[in-house]
């Protein structure tokens, strides 16, 4: 095939983590309870008090990066760490905290690239309404101000938000992240705060004049449709829309999609949508636009009953389910590979993703989390992680066809840097190129996956065994 391509020397690569899977240390240093903490000790279910210990182990993890070839480290600030209050007091036990984790960084030679939110609200926000309340929208602004105020001469490259999707369709219309609501008006309502305050973030930014750049992370499932079919190709736009151009559209071009909010003002109210807000939307666009890839969204035209999105977080195969009524149904391919908890194994989505990605917003693009969650024995002095090796692969591969191609891709992250607290999932769904034995003093283990990580990297990627996906 066309092109080795080699990456430039410049080309981030990392892990990923955030701040609430990772750091532990939930009440420590005045830290504030945040809406995840509330929300799982109320009901009494697996959480990240300790997690994988970050907030003390930093040091070793950092190191550990280093010594696996890595460039760049992908993390998040824990805004209930950094403001104690509604009234936006600074906690600077919280601000030293992330100056002795950039330090670290710095003194690696690891770039660091932070998410100023991945979804740790503060619980006094969330007894506020949280993002269904303006007012969080500018108190975010606040805690991006102090963010570029205090890291603006460690940090280069910033993201506002780790996937608006995830967390507002899961917390306001599926109801399985807090704060478990099922209402669409109230999802609409949050998602247009989310997406006013990462361009008041973007506003803050540009106004402050701080080095680097600015950009947003997507949880991006390109669409694809089980046929050529009228009717599919409106149920993809439909999928589209609800998936991926809300974030996209709105971040990199400065405005929703007009058939999308068409569509919901047919039966629903959209007043609070106000014009001099989405003036701020339009004239704050973003830098760059960070895409998490775990897999596509495949769908057929809706055809019968009530909406339906039931989520898998047991592990147990074949639980999952989306049909938004009127709009789509999403399919399994039956040629596919499913993971334990129903996610697809398909890299040839992330090529047509970047491709799709570049064409329509031209920015240049990170590829901020891509990876999979298996059940692992860590006990074992190397976890032999061959199945992680063969998906970031193809995955990586899948990066330089698009490459190949004129997409401009600048990084690769490894979701995730170490093993941490996979939400509603617990810890037994492991993600890291480095165990962490949560039984056993969270001693950390690099997998094979690290070892063939740092092999790559060194080689700037001749080493990925290339395909074509046609
Ligand atoms: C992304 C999130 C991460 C991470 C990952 C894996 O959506 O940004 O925080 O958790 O997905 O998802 P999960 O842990 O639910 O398997």
């Amino acid at each position: 095939m066309e092109g080795d391509y080699l990456m430039d020397k410049n080309f981030f690569w990392g892990g990923a983590t955030a701040s609430y899977q990772c750091e532990g240390a939930w009440d420590v240093d005045d830290k504030a309870e945040s809406m995840w903490d509330h929300y799982l000790h109320e009901n009494g279910m697996e959480n990240g008090d300790v997690a994988s210990d970050h907030y003390h182990r930093f040091e070793e993890d950092i190191r550990m990066m280093k010594e696996g070839g890595q460039t760049s480290y992908r993390f998040s600030l824990s805004w209930p760490r950094i403001i104690k209050n509604k009234a936006g007091e600074i906690n600077l036990k919280g601000i030293e905290f992330y100056h002795r984790l950039l330090d670290a960084c710095h003194k690696h030679g690891i770039e660091p690239f932070v998410t100023i939110y991945h979804w740790d609200l503060p619980q006094y926000w969330e007894a506020e309404g949280g993002w269904l309340n303006r007012d969080v929208a500018y108190a975010f602004e606040h805690l991006a101000k102090v963010c570029f105020e205090h890291f603006g001469d460690k940090v280069r490259y910033w993201t506002t938000f780790n996937e608006p999707k995830w967390f507002i369709a899961n917390g306001y219309f599926i109801g399985n992240y807090p704060p478990g609501l099922q209402d669409v008006q109230k999802t609409m309502i949050g998602a247009y705060h989310v997406m006013l305050a990462s361009a008041l973030g973007v506003r803050a930014f540009r106004e402050g004049g701080y080095q680097g750049q600015i950009g947003i992370v997507h949880s991006y499932t390109p669409v694809n449709g089980v046929d050529d079919t009228i009717e599919t190709k409106i149920a993809m736009r439909y999928a589209d829309n609800y998936c991926n151009n809300w974030i996209l559209d709105t971040a990199a071009l400065g405005k929703f999609p007009i058939d999308l909010v068409a569509k919901l003002a047919q039966d629903y109210d959209v007043s609070f949508m106000q014009a001099e807000e989405l003036q701020v939307i339009k004239e704050n666009t973003v830098d760059f636009i960070g895409l998490n890839y775990y897999a596509r969204t495949l769908v057929k035209p809706y055809t019968e009953g009530e909406t339906q999105l039931v989520f898998n977080h047991s592990g147990k195969k074949g639980q999952s389910k989306v049909v938004i009524k009127g709009w789509f149904e999403q399919v399994k391919d039956p040629n596919s590979e499913f993971t334990a908890w129903d996610t697809e194994i398909y890299p040839k989505g992330l090529q047509d993703g970047l491709l799709e990605a570049w064409d329509r917003y031209h920015l240049p693009i990170y590829v901020t989390e891509n990876g999979v969650g298996v059940r692992e024995d860590v006990t074992v002095d190397q976890v032999n992680d061959d199945y992680r090796i063969s998906f970031m692969n193809d995955h990586i591969n899948a990066i330089m066809n698009a490459m190949d191609r004129g997409v401009d891709i600048r990084g690769y992250y490894a979701w995730a840097s170490f093993d941490l607290y996979s939400w509603k999932n617990g810890v037994e769904k492991r993600y890291g190129l480095v165990a962490v034995d949560f039984e056993k003093g969270q001693e950390r283990k690099p997998k094979a996956s690290y070892y063939w990580f740092k092999d790559i990297i060194e080689s700037h990627g001749e080493k990925i065994q290339r395909r074509a996906f046609e």
